[in-house]
């Protein structure tokens, strides 16, 4: 049996892996570690089989811990981060230790065991787009869309952190031979998103009688994927994906977050402008395009929930049915966007 130790693996992105993980290969072993901060849930990962799943509460940064659970392992997919640019405004300090000496801890382990290495990523790392309506040409030229040569541009605390991390992987490759990939994807959507996030926080406050809340005017662009599409193209860039390289994970879901705003408000029986514009985020990127043809056509991946409409919809059955899992959350969230105007 092949065994993976999968950091985050208690969020949103991670779970959703662990999940695809034990119920599509059998053969493999998967040991969580995660630190449970605000954003971690050990829910995520109930009813896993014992013999298949361990979950070992823990801080990446952790050197001795680290060390001994990469000493056993076969591959680390590395998803554990702090994750919310809002955050990141506030307080950067946490994304430095975890994106940065977190990832360094464990490069350094998998350095030590000759560990196979993935590194999950984001789009951000390259910084923003000019909206379409700017473009002159058909969108795909240079400084158009994203691609694995655009280069690293990032614009918040949270994606220079990212950023970093991601030419930390690229050194540890290049100078100590490090069997590393790296992928960067763009916005995930499904189910146990933390409802600080876009498309949850509107799901959940009309389901509590709250106005959802636009940022700015609502033109910034997000490439949307479902999380089960990102898994598959994880595990294949895990698999079969060449040592060294990077590649990019898109679906084509390009929609401006005032287009989203409105199809959620529709989906939940609300009038389509039944939402509040509130302060924009500073240094606000614009827009996020992937090409994806190099995973495509190097790795045969395509994605499946092709769909965005009916994927946004389950996603709300999902936070319907699921109020228990966010509740006791929704009031802390809404207070802290709430002082800062948003
Ligand atoms: P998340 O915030 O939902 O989950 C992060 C997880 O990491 C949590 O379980 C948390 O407890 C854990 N964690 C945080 N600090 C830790 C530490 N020091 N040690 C151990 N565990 C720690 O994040 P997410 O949205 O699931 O994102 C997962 C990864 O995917 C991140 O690396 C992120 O940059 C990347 N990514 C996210 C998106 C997106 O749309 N959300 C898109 C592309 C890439
Ligand atoms: O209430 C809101 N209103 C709003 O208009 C919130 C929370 C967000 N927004 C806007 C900001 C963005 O343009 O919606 C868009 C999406 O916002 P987030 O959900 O905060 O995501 P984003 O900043 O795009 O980053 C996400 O995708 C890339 C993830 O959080 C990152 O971890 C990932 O790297």
């Amino acid at each position: 049996m092949q065994k993976i130790i999968v950091t985050g693996g208690a969020g949103f992105i991670g779970s959703n892996f662990v999940h695809y993980l034990i119920t599509n290969h059998a053969d493999i072993h998967v040991t969580v570690l995660d630190k449970l901060t605000y954003a971690g849930n050990k829910e995520n990962l109930s009813g896993l089989p014992e013999d298949r799943f361990t979950f070992v509460k823990g801080d990446i940064a952790d050197v001795d811990l680290v060390d001994s659970l990469v000493k056993e392992t076969d591959a680390v997919v590395h998803y554990a981060a702090e994750s919310h640019n809002d955050n990141s405004l506030e307080n950067p300090y946490p994304f430095i230790h975890t994106n940065l000496v977190g990832t360094y801890v464990l490069l350094e382990a998998c350095r030590k065991y000759n560990v196979r290495y993935h590194h999950v990523s984001t789009d951000e790392v390259y910084g923003d787009l000019p909206l379409r309506e700017e473009l002159p040409h058909s969108g795909t030229g240079p400084g158009e869309i994203f691609t694995e040569t655009t280069p690293y541009n990032p614009s918040s605390p949270y994606s220079a952190s990212k950023a970093g991390s991601d030419l930390l992987v690229k050194a540890w490759i290049r100078s100590f031979g490090l069997k590393g990939t790296i992928s960067n994807c763009s916005n995930n959507y499904g189910p146990y998103q933390h409802i600080e996030k876009y498309i949850p926080r509107q799901i959940t406050n009309i389901l509590c009688g709250i106005k959802p809340k636009l940022y700015g005017e609502g033109k910034n662009v997000r490439d949307w994927i479902h999380t089960d599409d990102h898994s598959r193209a994880v595990w294949l860039v895990l698999t079969k994906g060449t040592i060294g390289e990077t590649y990019l994970i898109g679906a084509d879901g390009e929609k401006d977050n005032k287009t989203v705003m409105e199809m959620i408000l529709e989906l939940m029986g609300q009038p389509g402008n039944a939402y509040d514009h509130v302060k924009d985020r500073p240094g606000h990127d614009r827009r996020y395009g992937i090409d994806s043809s190099k995973l495509q056509t190097e790795l045969g991946w395509k994605p499946i929930h092709t769909d965005f409409r009916e994927g946004l919809s389950k996603t709300i059955e999902w936070y319907k049915n699921n109020e228990q899992w966010w509740r006791s959350q929704k009031d802390a969230v809404e207070a802290a966007y709430s002082k800062n105007g948003q």
